[in-house]
């Protein structure tokens, strides 16, 4: 049985014990919604650090709003829908659909009159490709200038006794300060119920501004990125960290045939002179001048880019970008856009439904909890049973587990363990470190080989009664690998179907 039917079950088996109360069956239909739908996935992190224009990026249209408005303090969300359609929920009264109106491309809320704080959320179905995989929530900025903005982002996303309403959080942060880790504790301990795992990825965000708009700056936010990787407070909260260049991805994925042709105007400029037009904001916007294009027009390109994205574009079409669809690809690859979406999908994906699973269990966790009823100790029985048996659940507690240090395993193995339990991607071939095109048969030999080592290592006298527990895990890891490249079978039957050992 998947993660998802036998939690189905158990919720089903809830609703029963819980048949006379209207609130509790309200939130365990939902738990068995949540289970049905895309991977819940917010964009969180601290006030103005490029949250919804990351989100924009994602979903490859303006239609977040960034910058200073009203609506920035509103929980958002985005879900798939073939229709557009802009719906507010207000805090007092019925829900009502908005206007889709566009100013200069971009979505505009309409919030008819009300304050933002008189809404309670709005939900924007967009016919988006990337939304069909997860449905995204943006967030107001935590720590923000206002203490009850920020308090709405922390509520919603940290809930005292529910799951969190996102099942996997994208972080924002352009440093890292206490109150990041502060707000990723929250979140996996939270969201996570008792489980401890780890479904955060760390983004460092507005990374062309590191390097002070200088054409290496991403290189530099790199080395950034690669320390908070390693950093003993991020590890065990974050699968991953990466430095993004949001605006110049969101700018590229709308990339404009008339802001190709300024690139191209820029790029066909003597050398000594566009050096000298890039140094400042100002510069460029009077150098433009001189150039034919109109002052609006070079402090557009600006918002829209950055002075990075003006010196990055017009570079790229000196080195050979010869269309505006070749120039926006090279910028989105540039702009990290590429590699998180790899990520996403590697990390979040690929353990969807264990995600959603857990969130389900967690939330039925507590309402059994705080709320016992005749009969409701089953209940906590089944939760047991699933989550020992739901051996990808298992992974991501090691995974946190390991990265806080609290495994006494030997340093030696630590990592080969993080990593043949998903750390780096669940595919066989990346727990298993090999090129993602070797056959079947190669990934069956290098699995044969790691289970013998695993095995041995639970059979090790000397191994700490803390760390054999580690190890059994990552031996089912392996014979799960073993399983599946012998069946070709990708779940947890695999094994059983295998003849294998659970
Ligand atoms: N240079 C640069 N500016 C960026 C980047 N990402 C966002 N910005 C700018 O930073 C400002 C804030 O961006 P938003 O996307 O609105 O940030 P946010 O985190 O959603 O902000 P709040 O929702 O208000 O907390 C805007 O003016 C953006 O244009 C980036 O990668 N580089
Ligand atoms: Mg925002």
């Amino acid at each position: 049985m998947t993660d998802s039917s036998a939690v189905e079950s158990l919720l089903q088996e809830a609703l029963g014990i819980y048949e006379n109360e209207p609130t509790m069956r309200t939130e365990l239909e939902g738990y068995a919604q949540r289970l049905r739908e895309p991977l819940r996935v917010a964009v969180a992190g601290m006030v103005k650090a490029g949250k919804s224009t990351l989100l924009n990026a994602i979903i490859g249209e303006e239609i977040a709003p960034t910058g200073t408005g009203e609506c920035t303090r509103i929980i958002t969300w985005y879900r798939y829908a073939q229709t557009p359609r802009i719906t507010a929920y207000p805090v007092d009264g019925e829900p009502s659909l908005l206007p889709l109106t566009r100013v200069d491309g971009r979505l505009v809320f309409d919030l008819g009159g009300r304050q933002a704080s008189e809404v309670e959320r709005i939900v924007v179905e967009w016919p988006a490709e990337n939304l069909r995989r997860m449905t995204l929530i943006d967030t107001p900025g935590i720590a923000s200038l206002s203490e009850g903005v920020s308090a709405l982002s922390t509520r919603f996303l940290t809930p005292q006794d529910t799951p969190s309403a996102a099942d996997a959080v994208i972080y924002l942060m352009r440093h890292l300060h206490a109150s990041d880790v502060t707000f990723l504790e929250a979140f996996r301990d939270t969201s996570a119920a008792s489980t401890g795992t780890v479904n955060a990825l760390a983004v460092l965000s507005r990374a062309d501004e590191v390097g002070a708009g200088r054409i290496d700056s991403l290189i530099s936010a790199s080395k950034v990125a690669d320390r908070y990787r390693t950093d003993p407070s991020l590890r065990a909260l974050v699968l991953d960290v990466l430095p993004m260049a949001g605006l110049l991805a969101q700018s590229s994925r709308t990339l404009r045939q008339a802001e190709y042709e300024a690139f191209v105007a820029l790029a066909g400029l003597e050398r000594t002179q566009r050096e000298r037009m890039l140094l400042s904001a100002d510069r460029f916007v009077t150098g433009c001048a001189d150039q034919g294009i109109s002052e609006d027009e070079a402090r557009a390109l600006l918002d829209r880019f950055g002075l990075f994205g003006v010196r990055l574009g017009s570079a790229l079409v000196r080195g050979g970008a010869g269309s505006a669809t070749a120039l926006a690809h090279e910028l989105a690859r540039r702009s990290g856009l590429d590699l998180l979406l790899a990520l996403v999908t590697r990390q979040f994906d690929a353990r969807s439904s264990t995600l959603r699973a857990r969130t389900a269990l967690a939330g039925l966790e507590a309402l059994v909890r705080t709320h016992p009823r005749a009969g409701s100790a089953v209940l906590g029985t089944g939760i047991e049973r699933i989550k020992a048996n739901a051996h990808e659940i298992r992974e991501l507690q090691l995974l946190s587990a390991l990265r806080s240090g609290q495994v006494p395993l030997p340093s030696s193995v630590t990592a080969d363990a993080e990593r043949l339990i998903g750390g780096s991607g669940v595919a066989p071939a990346e727990r298993l470190a090999l090129a993602p095109e070797v056959s079947r048969e190669e990934i069956r030999s290098a699995a044969l080989a790691e289970l013998d080592r695993w095995r041995a290592l639970t059979e090790n006298p000397l191994v700490d009664r803390g760390a054999l527990e580690a190890c059994q895990v990552v031996t089912r890891s392996c014979e799960e690998l073993v399983a599946r490249a012998e069946t070709g079978r990708h779940s947890l039957e695999a094994v059983t179907a295998a003849g294998g050992h659970s």
